[in-house]
């Protein structure tokens, strides 16, 4: 078998990648021309760089996009590449919907022309539902996203349905909310705490500045995630989409907390809050349903909060020890 991921020296595409490849997969992924020359970029898939082939490609240009699944060939399509920062500001909207919505439709379409018997999934997004009007969220409830990137997810995910239902193609969307690791990238508060805390614990810094600590999320374990990808993948009931989450929801405050105890601080002494990270039409109530994949396909998140916290905390102080 042969995938193809789209964004794969991000987070998610680094561990779908590892997995592939202990399933015996052939893997190929995407990259930006700019982070090929940039090692900060390549660190996740550093350890296995030699058993995957890498693809320069543009997702925002059709015929590079073309060109890449006529080389390729693939079996199944991961499209997790994506511009995915959250903000309700709607600043360089226009460059977000060309990368994240042209670049589904552009997979698709060559998918379609090419290889029609590949499978395709999407990364869709907990921002899909924005102000929700109902909590939790399941694969039923109406989208109202609010943020240009949860628009892009949203408008990427009507396509891939038409695809699916029009013209044949086994595509799907996982409807993930926040996934967390070592490997998350450092503008999530995640990691952002996660790191700060490791530079207190080793006298680098002295504080912390965070926005809404009162915001809540429903927090899985990324590597967990991946696997409810390629298990919707090889779905014997056929492609559909699912919500993909934890169901549990907890405060920045909360995960502050638990990531400074891992040191035995206390975060009220280095905690200083600015007004600069707080997003205005934030709405706090996204957390998800996901019986339906637990149902269909025997997936269910497992790890505890706690133990990723742990596990983010204790990877940032080995990384900051050993200079990386
Ligand atoms: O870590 P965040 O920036 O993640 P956010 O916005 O929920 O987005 C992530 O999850 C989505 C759902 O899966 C994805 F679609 C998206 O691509 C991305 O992966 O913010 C989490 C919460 C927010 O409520 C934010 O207001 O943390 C709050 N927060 C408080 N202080 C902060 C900060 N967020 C950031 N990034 N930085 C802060 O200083």
């Amino acid at each position: 078998m042969r995938a193809l991921i789209t964004g794969i020296n991000g987070q998610d595409g680094s561990y779908l990648a590892e997995y592939l490849l202990s399933q015996s997969y052939e893997v190929h992924g995407t990259i930006r021309a700019s982070s090929l020359q940039n090692d900060r970029k390549l660190v996740n898939i550093k350890s296995i760089f030699e058993k995957i082939k890498i693809h320069q490609c543009s997702l925002e240009d059709y015929l590079s996009v073309y060109k890449l699944i006529s080389e390729v060939k693939p079996d199944e399509c991961y499209h997790l590449a994506a511009s995915s920062f959250v903000n309700y500001t709607f600043c360089d909207e226009t460059s977000v919907i060309l990368t994240n919505f042209n670049s589904t439709c552009y997979l698709l379409s060559s998918i379609k022309e090419l290889m029609p018997r590949c499978k395709f999934y999407f990364a869709g997004s907990s921002e899909m539902f924005g102000n929700a009007d109902k909590s939790p969220q399941d694969e039923e409830t109406k989208f109202n996203p609010r943020s240009i990137y949860g628009i892009t997810k949203t408008s990427s995910f009507y396509v891939v349905k038409n695809y699916r239902e029009c013209q044949n193609i086994y595509a799907c969307t996982g409807i993930a909310y926040n996934h967390e690791s070592p490997r998350r990238d450092f503008s999530f508060v995640t990691r952002k705490i996660s790191q700060s805390v490791a530079k207190i614990y080793l006298g680098i810094t002295s504080y912390i500045e965070l926005g809404n600590i009162e915001a809540k999320r429903d927090w899985g374990y990324a590597p967990e995630y991946i696997v409810a990808m390629h298990n919707m993948l090889n779905n014997p009931r056929g492609p559909t989409d699912y919500i993909i989450s934890t169901g549990l929801v907890y405060s920045v405050r909360y995960f502050l907390d638990l990531a400074f105890s891992v040191v035995n601080l206390r975060y009220e002494k280095y905690l200083k809050i600015n007004s600069l990270f707080f997003r205005s039409l934030e709405k706090n109530d996204l957390i998800g349903n996901s019986i339906k994949i637990k149902n269909d396909l025997n997936w269910e998140s497992k790890k505890k909060l706690e133990e990723v916290i742990e596990e983010m905390v204790l990877n940032d102080i080995t990384l900051l020890k050993d200079g990386r």
